[in-house]
């Protein structure tokens, strides 16, 4: 069997697009191809984004038709654990491949809109290469949550921004690269914390991704670090983390609507975000830009006497779930 795929990275961060071998998982809506994907097709992505051919850093996408008429077509994601709910790198990843094939145009103001399995987003072709998604609505759920991880009092806000995040700027640490491993640790904690309360709120979702802010450089509002679901740290600013830090901003009062925000991630890439009102008074539509550079053009083989043909389970990932909102980002909002 073999499966063709595109890599690139959006600001660092990695996303292998599947073109070929793509699998029917029928012609529904796409959270029921998503079900599909995740009951029958465990064995593919693990193929496709872990170890030997991936790693634990790689998001994986396919694209899929879809019945809506507004848009060009579906498309899921997923990493070393699992699908993740909505993938703002990922979405300037696919765009820019399209575009490496030639199936989208890379003419400013072009448009290509994709059907997720938490909602619609819209991704618009830039100047020199940026890309920019309007995200789907995202929402500050709980406000500083006191979290007791033993040697300090943290507080955390939880927010969706097409996944679940805690975002904490009390934590006391040097967000620098070379701080990456305890940086790890101390968002498991936070992680792990987090959700504990959170299981004691009647209809809470848990979070599976952390983010801790500091100062950025530079004309950069702010730099972050995003632990994600399988435990490898996201080297863009993430897109989904950056919609609910815009969702934070937007509930605090602290930016205003149409301004922008400069996000610098953990390796010094950008991601420049605004908002917009949403459909409800908790909600807001968040805007995020950046660019995606392709990487390779892949044949991927899996040969029939392969016992590892199917990927091994991540071995940092045992603490990895990701939660799936069957009603999306509209749930919650308080
Ligand atoms: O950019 O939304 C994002 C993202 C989620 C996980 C990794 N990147």
């Amino acid at each position: 069997m073999s499966l063709q795929a595109i890599d690139s990275h959006t600001e660092g961060e990695p996303t292998r697009v599947l073109v070929g071998g793509v699998p029917d998982l029928g012609h529904g809506p796409v959270p029921r191809q998503a079900e599909t994907f995740d009951r029958e097709y465990d064995h593919l992505r693990r193929a496709l984004v872990c170890e030997p051919r991936g790693h634990d850093v790689l998001v994986g996408a396919m694209l899929l038709p879809t019945t809506k008429e507004n848009v060009d077509a579906g498309v899921i994601f997923f990493n070393n654990v699992g699908r993740l709910g909505m993938c703002v790198h990922g979405t300037i990843g696919v765009v820019r491949t399209l575009q490496h094939l030639d199936r989208v145009s890379a003419t400013p103001g072009a448009t290509v809109r994709l059907d997720t399995p938490v909602g619609e987003v819209e991704a618009t072709i830039g100047e020199a290469g940026s890309i920019s998604v309007e995200n789907v609505a995202s929402h500050r759920s709980h406000r500083g949550i006191e979290v007791d991880l033993g040697d300090r009092i943290v507080h955390a806000d939880v927010a969706w921004g097409g996944n679940w995040f805690a975002l904490v700027s009390d934590h006391g640490e040097t967000i620098s690269a070379d701080r990456s491993r305890e940086l790890t640790t101390i968002c498991s904690r936070i992680r792990e914390r987090v959700n504990r309360v959170l299981t004691s709120i009647a209809g809470a979702s848990p979070v599976d991704h952390v983010e801790l802010f500091s100062p950025g450089t530079g004309d950069a509002d702010s730099r972050n670090f995003v632990l994600c679901p399988g435990n490898a740290y996201d080297r863009s600013p993430c897109g989904t983390g950056t919609s609910a830090k815009l969702a934070c901003l937007a509930a605090e009062g602290t930016l205003g609507e149409g301004r922008p925000w400069i996000q610098e991630s953990i390796i010094g890439s950008r991601f420049t975000g605004w908002w917009q009102s949403g459909p409800t008074p908790e909600q807001v539509i968040p805007h995020i830009a950046g660019r995606a550079w392709i990487t390779g053009e892949l044949d991927l083989v899996m040969e029939p006497n392969d016992p590892f043909r199917n990927g091994l389970f991540s071995p940092s990932g045992v603490d990895g779930t990701i939660h799936h909102d069957t009603e999306g980002s509209t749930d919650h909002a308080s």
